[in-house]
């Protein structure tokens, strides 16, 4: 069997419910060309959230890891492209624990691409009307550094698996929480979601589109 193993995160900083997973719930078992998607839910938690994704990767052999976390404020599904060996945490995790100016992985390097092909997935998202974008950032909390360590322990033990992270936006029904936030539905952002799953199984070589920010 083909997996494809998406990972959300549960929710954090008093939010009851986190997006990412939601997503990665409804597209728990799906068959995508071919290929069966497998969920898993992980902690907001510094280092916790790194073992228990190593630990889901070995229980499921995937051929394609796509990580999940909220963006609260993006607008679009966000792309990533680099993942940053730095932990500087604005708020403490679901533990409690709030790193500052710590390495993801001591010795390891500055930063890692994601192999993705991510303009492939941008330009499929939007030709299915779903807002997309390549983000230069993951930020440095939680989400980066699972990014950070999927990418380390791909690059280091695992260089036959393909994998990245893809922020998404708060839903309607959390931006009602919190005036001011844009939001983008949970049936959208599932449907981008899949297409994304789909275009990175199905494209191995990216393509050359624009997608750079100014700053
Ligand atoms: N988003 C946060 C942590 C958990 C999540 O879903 C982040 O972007 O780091």
């Amino acid at each position: 069997m083909t997996t494809v193993l998406i990972t959300g995160i549960e929710p954090f900083e008093a939010d009851p419910t986190n997006p990412s997973w939601d997503i990665a719930q409804a597209l728990d078992g799906t068959q995508v060309n071919g290929a069966t998607i497998v969920a898993r839910q992980l902690p907001c938690v510094f280092g916790v959230a790194n073992e228990k994704l190593v630990e889901a990767i070995e229980e499921t052999s995937p051929v394609l890891v796509l990580a999940l976390g909220l963006a609260t404020g993006r607008t679009e599904i966000s792309v990533e492209r680099v993942a940053i060996n730095v932990i500087d945490a604005r708020i403490p995790d679901n533990a409690g624990n709030q790193p500052v100016d710590t390495p993801v992985v001591a010795d390891g390097p500055a930063a890692y691409f994601s192999t993705l092909p991510i303009k492939a997935i941008v330009h499929a998202l939007r030709e299915a009307g779903v807002p997309a974008a390549v983000s230069q950032s993951a930020g440095t909390y939680n989400c980066n550094h699972l990014f950070y360590g999927l990418m380390h322990h791909i690059a280091t033990r695992a260089p036959h698996i393909r994998g990245g992270f893809i922020h998404v936006p708060t839903t309607p029904e959390l931006a009602a929480r919190h005036a001011g936030r844009p939001s983008l539905s949970l049936d959208t952002q599932i449907r981008g979601i899949h297409a994304a799953v789909r275009t990175a199984l199905a494209t191995h070589t990216d393509v050359k589109l624009s997608g750079g920010a100014v700053h």
